[in-house]
């Protein structure tokens, strides 16, 4: 075991009252290690929550421990907290946000395996060589000598899952297969994790699917191809943001460009008045082989992974396909 495991497990041991936080984004390995640690936080005879920042998604409600996330501000008031967890969170500000609402000043650990990380917890445990934060937490839990229940398991395969597209994207590499590997043999199901996860899509959500694929556009020079949905695209067919989101994972997997790139409507932003120029914003999400997305996503604001990435461009749909055509022209900073 490392010191910083040593540390952060001495830190859940002596806690009285931790609180989890995942990422702002509600994901399969936000969500998937803070289960896993609410878990192991059980076995050592402590109750914990975690506050998330939005309701889980539909397809997440199978996760274990689902009924210990909240997402009730009040949990952050309580006085007596005296260790935050975060995981998977690399942004600063939404760290800031909130220790901002805490009436306690506790201990930070930090698990992520984001290049961003801003480094800011009493504890930090940031690997970049983790193909997701589950993957951290469980080799944390080894260390521990944890015998790992069926719901953590579970967890765990989870974001491990969810962050490689089913050890299928670029992260993926030997630190995810052995951990896949080890969960299997705990009794652990890949398959099923990856079909309530990543598959079971509803078909009216694989045909907004296909409009996005009937849009497909190439660019050879910047070995790009980009694509987009509209707000109108989502409601006419009565589909959410949460059922467009693997898109861009597929489209990474089989496209034969370096780059894909999809364009989405931000929620709030008016297709037809944005068109008459009137304010709106574009959700940037890419994904590529070699280029550095993470940089790119930067320049708007944004970031991620070397290969995995997102930003928000302000204008129209039609206005951020151009800034972004020109942010690739420019030798990158
Ligand atoms: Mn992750």
């Amino acid at each position: 075991m490392d010191q910083i495991q040593t540390d952060i497990l001495n830190l859940l041991r002596k806690a009285d009252h931790p609180l989890i936080v995942p990422d702002v984004r509600v994901d399969g390995d936000s969500i998937g290690s803070a289960a896993a640690i609410i878990d192991y936080l059980a076995l050592v005879g402590k109750s914990a929550k975690a506050y998330i920042s939005g309701p889980l998604p539909e397809r997440y409600q199978f996760i274990p421990h689902a009924d210990k996330m909240t997402t009730d501000p009040g949990v952050l008031v309580d006085p007596t907290i005296d260790l935050l967890i975060f995981v998977d969170c690399s942004d600063g500000p939404y760290v800031a946000e909130i220790l901002g609402k805490m009436k306690a000043s506790p201990s930070i650990i930090n698990i992520d395996h984001h290049a961003t990380n801003p480094r800011y917890g009493t504890v930090n445990l940031v690997d970049t060589g983790a193909p997701a934060t589950a993957e951290l937490v469980y080799q944390l839990l080894v260390a521990a000598n944890y015998s790992f229940t069926r719901e953590a398991v579970t967890a765990l395969l989870t974001g491990i899952t969810f962050d490689t597209t089913a050890l299928g994207n670029g992260g993926t590499n030997a630190r995810a297969l052995n951990a896949v590997a080890d969960l299997t043999m705990m009794g652990g199901k890949p398959e099923a994790v990856a079909n309530k996860l990543l598959r079971n899509r509803r078909v009216q959500a694989l045909r907004v699917w296909g409009t996005a694929l009937g849009r497909l556009r190439k660019y050879p020079e910047h070995n790009l191809v980009v694509t987009h949905l509209t707000r109108a695209d989502l409601t006419e067919n009565g589909v959410t943001d949460d059922e467009m989101y693997e898109l861009k994972n597929y489209l990474g997997i089989v496209s034969e460009t370096d780059t894909v790139c999809v364009l989405k409507e931000q929620e709030g932003s008016n297709g037809s008045k944005a068109a008459e120029g009137a304010k709106g914003s574009v959700g940037a999400s890419f994904r590529s082989v070699k280029r550095d997305v993470a940089a790119l996503a930067k320049q708007f604001g944004g970031g991620g992974h070397k290969q995995a990435a997102g930003c928000e461009i302000p204008g129209t749909l039609q206005e951020a396909e151009a800034t972004l055509l020109a942010a690739l022209q420019k030798p990158m900073p």
